[in-house]
C-alpha cells in the first residue's frame, strides 16, 4: 500500500507521517521535496540560479507556486519548470546579496492534496 522506498529509507520525514497518519492509505503520494540541488550546490552570490526540488510524487505545475523569502519575511515569486523527471521542479532564482533566504511552496501532488512547506537557505560571500 505505501510506497517501497518510504518503508525501505527507515527515516520517515515528519510531513511525510503526519500526511500518513491524517488521510487515507491513497494518500501517500502527498508532494513532499525529498531533496533539493542546494544541498550540493549552494546558491553563489550574484549569480542567477536554477535550484532543482525532488519531489516524492508528480507536481501539477500549473497549480503549484513557489515564492522566494528575503530579509523581512518579503515574498517574491519565482519562475517553476518541469525538470527531466516526475517530481523534479526546476525554480529560478534570481542574483542575491549574501544572507539568509527561503523558499516558500505550495504544490499540487498527483493525490490531489496540496503541500506547504519552506526549504531555508544561505548565500554565502565566497
Ligand atoms: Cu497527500
Amino acid at each position: 500500500m505505501f510506497p517501497r522506498a518510504i518503508k525501505q529509507s527507515g527515516r520517515l520525514m515528519p510531513a511525510v507521517a503526519l500526511c500518513l497518519l491524517a488521510l487515507t492509505p491513497m494518500a501517500w503520494s502527498h508532494a513532499v521535496v525529498t531533496e533539493s540541488s542546494l544541498t550540493s550546490e549552494p546558491v553563489k552570490p550574484n549569480h542567477a540560479t536554477k535550484v532543482v526540488l525532488f519531489f516524492n510524487s508528480g507536481v501539477e505545475l500549473a497549480l503549484s507556486r513557489v515564492f522566494l523569502v528575503s530579509k523581512g519575511d518579503v515574498f517574491h515569486p519565482v519562475h517553476i519548470a518541469k525538470g527531466k523527471k516526475a517530481g523534479e521542479m526546476l525554480v529560478d532564482i534570481p542574483p542575491l546579496e549574501p544572507g539568509d533566504y527561503a523558499l516558500k511552496y505550495k504544490v499540487f501532488a498527483a493525490d490531489g492534496h496540496f503541500t506547504e512547506n519552506v526549504i531555508r537557505f544561505r548565500v554565502d560571500n565566497p
